[in-house]
């Protein structure tokens, strides 16, 4: 099943008539770039393209008054000065001749995608339109939207199809007020909303933006807000003189994380100077500002996928305004346009893949483009780039979650199970993000334009468009032959084998390698660890005998990290030793490898929805070992997953166990100070973090 983009070309008619430096960034380019983009990296020929159609009065009778719909009809005949008037009556609007036009045909899209997802015709989608509408209300334009495009689509989703959940993500740098005034006391329809805020002086200026709105009524708890605060500089100093390049400088200049006081302390890795990353030299003097891709992943995982998970969407719509990343004149945000490919692909996770995406705002025409296509990529299964950057959120994002998170314990088990571990004293933090022969796109200017400065940025845009992600085709090899006939057709099965002293040499060690079975089931992984690591095929699943099982991962583990793994993420469920030379190491791993051992346990969704998230740190990077005894399914799911088809919904929230919670909540104590994207709460002591 594929991925739809709903556009209509219309859509570019509507433009700023007349002088105004609050509106004229919603320009036509911003569409015709985005496309353009599409079409250039060959993603839009992925797509199931739709024309998108007008939504019909009735459709926009779902969420406005007939008075105001019937106003917009009457602009389509003003002129020029009249059309000025009456866009002055809202705030920071802009009407024109085509807007009536345009409008109905954005919120025409949205409800297009939603019907050929719910259709099945495809699994998710991207509808690309303007103008945007999360902040339009019942009978009021807002903040260059017209129709509640997003709004609209929920209540079409319900009336329509029946649904019963619907969750809205607007990362949309702007709180999506309409939204949220259109679902407040509904708890069929749950608004997650980040936007930045800054304590209330950011537009639009509202009290009910803050963490502490969860909703009304039958809807409290539906409503998550999640507000930034801290976007510009305490003190804004000018720039000193750039600083040396030191290759050898261990940690960079950013006075962002309290981590950053102790340059001396070693990292994970032990402080090994050969492994730490050199810092490029056109890091920042200033004080980093913005969030970024932490803050933004830190967000996912400890704010919405929580509360989501609880929630059980049978749909996800999405707010996709990219004026949340880098480069937009509105957001002065810091998060790539990778980033974007990670949070869609977290949001897979729900509602079976059902992921229905409408452009909002996005303001810097190259950045916007660059996140679309992004997002695109993941919406049709591709792996995402690796993050790269300091994976340390802002002590001030840390306290924004914190403060959701108590604001809405009331209303989610999961964020009262979570509970937030005690933070410890100043400690080394996560490895630097660092140039790796197998990171595409990568390399020090990555993190050179996590700066507001233009040239970085425009080499970091340029970077993404000039050598965009390498086509390495998902494949996934599988050793299984009686499970190969499940698997889609472009899924590769493969026969192939290390060679057979290689396998030798590498199972000599181990007496549970010395059966021929083990031997050649070892030779299989190792044929795929290498393949894998060579990039010809992103990921694998392999089947491993129970006697075996924790030989083959010790194996799988030494192997990958002398044949050109830097990073290593090993991830095992079941009956397996643990190696001895393991340490805590893996974040911004270069592979994943993830077993399956003896006695899992795991149930199939519970197995697709690990391997769905451990496709996210290594680019898709991801060998799967699966113990023989599991149902011949297991492995084929895995495959599918790793492939990039959605993983099955996990179905209703169930409550951990008090002994699981607990033995969570002690392993989270001891990596927290280590692992800075565990934090929930902020060091400086946000409430409740003593
Ligand atoms: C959709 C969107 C922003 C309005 C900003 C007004 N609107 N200053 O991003
Ligand atoms: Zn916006």
């Amino acid at each position: 099943m594929g991925t739809a983009l709903v556009y209509h070309e219309d859509m570019t008619a509507a433009r700023l008539l007349w002088d105004d430096p609050e509106c004229e960034i919603e320009c036509p380019e911003r569409l015709t770039t985005a496309l353009e983009r599409l079409q250039q990296r060959g993603l839009e020929q992925r797509c199931l393209r739709l024309a998108a159609r007008e939504a019909s009065e009735a459709e926009l009778g779902l969420v406005h008054s007939p008075e105001y719909v019937a106003l917009l009809q009457g602009t389509q005949a003003l002129g020029t000065g009249e059309l000025q008037t009456l866009s002055g009556q809202y705030d920071a609007v802009y009407f024109h001749p085509s807007t009536f036009h345009c409008a109905r045909l954005a919120a025409g899209a949205a409800l297009q995608l939603v019907d050929a997802v719910l259709a099945g015709a495809v699994r998710n989608g991207l509808a690309l339109v303007r103008p945007p509408g999360h902040h339009s209300q019942r009978a009021a334009a807002n903040g260059f939207c017209v129709f509640n495009n997003v709004a609209i689509a929920a209540k079409h989703a319900q009336r329509q199809h029946g649904l019963h959940r619907v969750l809205i993500v607007d990362w949309d740098v702007h709180h999506g007020q309409g939204i949220q005034h259109i679902f407040e006391d509904d708890p069929s329809v749950l608004y997650f909303s980040w936007h930045r805020y800054e304590h209330g002086r950011f537009w639009p200026y509202l009290r009910e933006s803050d963490a502490d709105a969860v909703g009304q009524g039958p809807g409290l708890g539906f409503t998550v807000n999640l507000p930034w605060n801290q976007v510009l500089a305490p003190h804004h100093e000018a720039p000193a003189q750039s600083p040396s390049p030191s290759p050898r400088s261990p940690l960079p200049h950013k006075p962002r994380a309290s981590c950053h006081d102790h340059p001396q302390s070693p990292g994970p890795r032990g402080g090994d100077p050969a492994v730490l990353p050199g810092r490029a030299s056109t890091d920042a003097p200033w004080p980093q500002v913005g969030m970024g891709n932490a803050d933004y992943v830190a967000a996912f995982l400890h704010v919405l996928l929580p509360v989501a998970f609880e929630f059980n969407p049978e749909l996800v719509l999405v707010s996709a305004g990219f004026d949340s990343a880098i480069g937009d004149p509105e957001g002065q945000m810091q998060a790539t346009p990778e980033c974007f490919a990670h949070l869609t692909q977290l949001l897979q996770v729900l509602a079976g893949g059902r992921v229905c995406a409408v452009l909002e705002g996005g303001y810097h025409l190259e950045s916007l483009s660059q996140s679309v296509c992004m997002m695109v990529q993941a919406l049709l299964g591709d792996p995402a780039p690796p993050l790269s950057g300091p994976m340390v959120p802002h002590g001030s994002a840390l306290e924004s979650i914190q403060s959701v998170r108590v604001a809405q314990a009331p209303h989610w088990v999961s964020l009262q199970q979570q509970g937030v571990a005690p933070v410890l004293s100043p400690s080394p933090c996560s490895p630097e993000g660092r140039p790796s022969p197998l990171l595409l796109p990568g390399g020090p200017e990555f993190k050179a334009a996590a700066t507001q400065d233009v040239a970085a940025l425009s080499s970091l845009l340029d970077q993404l468009r000039l050598n965009p992600t390498p086509p390495v085709r998902t494949a996934v090899a599988l050793t299984a032959p009686d499970a190969a006939l499940a698997l889609p057709s472009d899924v590769l099965c493969e026969e192939g084998s290390a060679a057979q002293e290689e396998t030798q040499a590498w199972a000599r060690p181990h007496e549970a390698l010395a059966q021929d079975r083990a031997l050649t089931a070892l030779g299989k992984v190792l044929y795929l660890l290498d393949r894998i690591l060579d990039g010809q095929v992103s990921s694998g699943v392999a089947v491993t005998p129970a006697s075996a099982a924790a030989a083959t991962l010790d194996v799988a583990i030494r192997c990958g990290l002398s044949h050109g793994a830097q990073r290593l993420l090993c991830l095992a469920v079941g009956q397996l030793d643990r190696p001895p030379d393991l340490t805590d190491d893996g974040f911004q791993p270069d592979l994943v490898l993830v077993a399956l051992g003896p006695g899992h346990g795991l149930r199939d969704p519970q197995a697709a929805l690990l391997a769905a998230l451990l496709r996210g740190p290594a680019g898709g990077r991801v060998l799967a070992l699966v113990d023989e005894e599991s149902t011949p399914q297991l492995a084929v799911v895995l495959a599918r997953v790793l492939h990039g088809e959605a993983a099955p919904n996990l179905g209703p929230f169930s409550m951990a166990s008090p002994e699981d919670v607990q033995a969570l909540m002690q392993l989270r104590g001891q990596l927290e100070p280590r692992w800075k994207m565990l934090q929930v709460a902020s060091e400086a002591g946000g409430p409740g973090s003593g």
